[in-house]
């Protein structure tokens, strides 16, 4: 765990706890007692801290948490770490984050690489640095930049961590515990963080509460770091780090700490696949080829050449091959006006891409994914036609958001090659990819689809094959709720406003209408069998035609529509439905608790692998609330009971398709979480 090494007067302290030298109970009292007994050696002039591996650490244990503490805490161990008499250097390289940037700021000079990552991220935890690191970093670096560090937890590289005088010095990787303990041998003598006074003008905590409103409200952890930052300018270390304990321990003791903390370990499970040995080998990808240059496959092409890897995009017609990398250009550009790419890395990005109307060219791609309509016939053609050309090898992929995987492997002469890659839209923001597991998908493609969809910066889940796959499978019965309460009497404003005060991005028709009103509509104005229909024979398609269910303003913010308001009466009169008053709660349960019932029901048919993975599917595809831990977790809190209980409350209104899942009413029933009723 910590090795200690003599080079002449220097003490070197060595933190080796695999894979990211969490600071766990062995580390802390390793440091303490090297800190310690160095106090009283007279052949020790000064002291080098720094990681074995990878990263310097990336913080407390997180294991740890919600177990009783055990001595010495991190904050003791820090404390000690400033309090040496002799020097202390830290030596960072890769990450510093959280509990491990916090011992660093114990120490009194920092060295670092240019590329090491420094940072707080406690806050995505639901929690705020509770080693001293709201009431040092305030010392060292200055309110502005210590609040974006602490409340929004983006951490900096090392070479920015100079500019803002965060470290001492950057240094070569290769060299750099050679070069901190040279550093080391200069000091003459300590320079505790604490003892240095804060330099505030008082205007700073204003100024960033207007400018991050948005991103912090509703959130306990900000509010508290932005609470402990403030201690820091009135307060002596000693004080400030009390009031620090506090705060840190009611985050922790709250519902959304527990939630993000959930999230975290949950996006970290669903990289492990069951029944798939953990050294499969992979299959390389250095090359991608996209079928269809519109929305979907403009955007996952635009995630490959952003990762520097060559697409070749293959259209039918000239014009809309022009018109998709048109957009492409288009969003890129978008993207560098903002700041985020630079001219160069546009042009980069874009000399990868090779469009083209040619279909052989596939020929030389190692993995090549189908974006075309929603319609098994033309993908069945597409997958018959890529058999012929793909080259041995190749990964056949199809971003078909509903379809069955295992129907179009079928086409093939290699079904064991074909594979689910269904991204979400828009594909080069969002960062869900639900990879599609078919029945004779091989293992080392479903394990390479994994990887290719991490290293593009995704967030990649597996899916077994079923209608909709795990996401659109749950949400179809939340808009037919949805739908149907609109019918019954609620207003779109009433249904939509219980989920965007849940904390979702927006409702159930808000969604409808940014998709499309006429997705899937027979477009024929005058057969007119449903509330969608009635909309769509009078234009009123969503938000890309100025409306559906709203009317929408310049900034695209949704209005009440007298025009869709006069289409649902007229339409609710001609079927003879007379409105009732529809309560918040029926709103919540039809939208929300229906959704539980059928993520119950793909864990029972083993569509997801565990619960986690369903919730990380809402988070990072939907924009579920990841301060209330995805929907099945959300659902464990509520309790599983209540959750059976209000659904057979409204059962007589679920529609005739609903069916309390099994799974479900016995984890209830036996007050076991759904992993563990689905294990027995
Ligand atoms: C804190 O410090 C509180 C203090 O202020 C106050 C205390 C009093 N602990 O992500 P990876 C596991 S709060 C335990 O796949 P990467 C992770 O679960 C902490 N385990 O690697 C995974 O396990 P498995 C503040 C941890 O290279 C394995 O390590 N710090 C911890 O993609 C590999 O992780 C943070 O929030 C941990 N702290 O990314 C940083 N971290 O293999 C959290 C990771 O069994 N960590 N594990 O699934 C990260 O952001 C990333 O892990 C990191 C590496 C960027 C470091």
């Amino acid at each position: 765990m910590i090795e200690t090494h003599r080079h002449g007067t220097i003490l070197a302290i060595q933190i080796g706890n695999p894979p990211v030298n969490a600071l766990s109970e062995d580390v802390r009292r390793g440091i303490y007692q090297a800190i310690e007994a160095a106090q009283s050696d007279d052949g020790i002039s000064a002291i080098v801290i720094h990681g074995a591996g990878r990263m310097f650490s990336a913080g407390a244990d997180i294991t740890e948490f919600g177990k009783p503490l055990a001595e010495p805490g991190l904050a003791v161990v820090i404390d000690a770490i400033e309090a040496s008499a002799k020097p202390v250097v830290a030596a960072i390289h890769g990450s510093a984050l959280g509990g491990g940037l916090e011992v660093a700021l114990g120490a009194h000079y920092r060295v670092a690489t240019a590329s090491a990552k420094l940072g707080l991220p406690e806050v995505a935890l639901g929690l705020l640095p509770g080693a001293g690191g709201t009431q040092r970093l305030p010392r060292l670096v200055g309110i502005p930049a210590a609040l974006d560090m602490i409340v929004l937890g983006s951490p900096i590289s090392g070479a920015k961590a100079l500019d803002i005088d965060l470290v001492d010095k950057v240094v070569p990787e290769q060299r750099l515990v050679e070069d901190a303990i040279a550093y080391a041998a200069k000091l003459d003598r300590p320079r505790p963080t604490g003892e240095r006074a804060v330099s505030f003008d008082g205007g700073e905590f204003d100024r960033f509460a207007e400018q991050n409103a948005r991103k912090i409200k509703g959130l306990d952890a900000p509010q508290a770091c932005i609470e402990a930052v403030r201690a820091a300018t009135t307060l002596s270390l000693a004080d400030g780090q009390e009031k620090e304990r506090s705060l840190f321990h009611r985050l922790m003791d709250g519902a959304q700490s527990k939630a993000l903390r959930h999230a975290f370990f949950a996006e970290r499970a669903a990289a492990k696949i069951d029944g798939l040995p953990k050294d499969v080998a992979l299959r390389s990808v250095a090359k991608v080829g996209v079928i269809g240059a519109g929305t979907m496959g403009g955007g996952i092409s635009m995630n490959f050449l952003s990762a520097g890897i060559p697409v070749t995009i293959v259209e039918m017609a000239e014009e809309a091959l022009d018109r998709g990398t048109g957009l492409m250009r288009k969003n890129y550009e978008a993207t560098a006006a903002k700041g985020r790419m630079t001219g160069a890395q546009v042009e980069g990005a874009l000399a990868l891409l090779t469009p083209t109307l040619d279909f052989s060219a596939l020929s030389d791609c190692d993995l090549i994914i189908e974006a075309v309509y929603e319609n098994m016939d033309v993908k069945k053609e597409i997958f018959a036609r890529l058999d012929g050309i793909a080259k041995p090898g190749a990964i056949l992929a199809s971003n078909t958001s509903y379809l069955s995987v295992d129907e179009i492997a079928e086409v093939t002469k290699r079904p064991q090659d074909v594979v689910g890659l269904h991204f979400f839209s828009p594909a080069n923001i969002m960062k869900l990819v639900e990879v599609v597991r078919g029945d004779k998908t091989a293992s080392d493609v479903l394990a390479t689809g994994m990887a290719i969809a991490r290293k593009i910066g995704k967030v990649p889940v597996v899916s077994g094959v079923c209608f909709g796959f795990i996401g659109n499978r749950m949400l179809d019965p939340r808009l037919e709720g949805a739908m149907e309460m609109l019918l019954e009497g609620a207003t779109p404003d009433q249904i939509d406003r219980v989920s965007v005060g849940f904390g979702m991005p927006m409702g159930p028709l808000q969604m409808i209408d940014l998709a499309g009103v006429d997705i899937g509509w027979h477009r024929d104005p005058t057969r007119i069998e449903s509330l969608r229909d009635a909309l769509n024979a009078l234009g009123r398609w969503g938000q890309k035609a100025g409306g559906g269910f709203y009317d929408y303003d310049e900034k695209r913010r949704p209005l009440p529509s007298p025009a869709a308001t006069g289409i649902i009466d007229d339409y609710r009169a001609k079927a003879g439905v007379t409105p009732r008053a529809i309560s918040d709660e029926e709103i919540m349960v039809r939208t929300m608790h229906v959704m539980v019932n059928e993520g119950a029901k793909i864990l029972s048919e083993g569509i997801a692998q565990r619960a986690s993975d369903i919730d990380v599917v809402w988070i990072y595809g939907y924009g579920w609330p990841r301060h209330t831990g995805g929907p099945m977790f959300w659902a464990e809190q509520v309790g599983l009971t209540k959750i059976v209980a209000d659904l057979e409350r409204y059962a007589d209104r679920l529609g005739d398709d609903f069916s309390l899942s099994p799974l479900l009413a016995k984890a209830a029933r036996d007050g076991r979480s759904l992993d563990q009723a689905k294990a027995r």
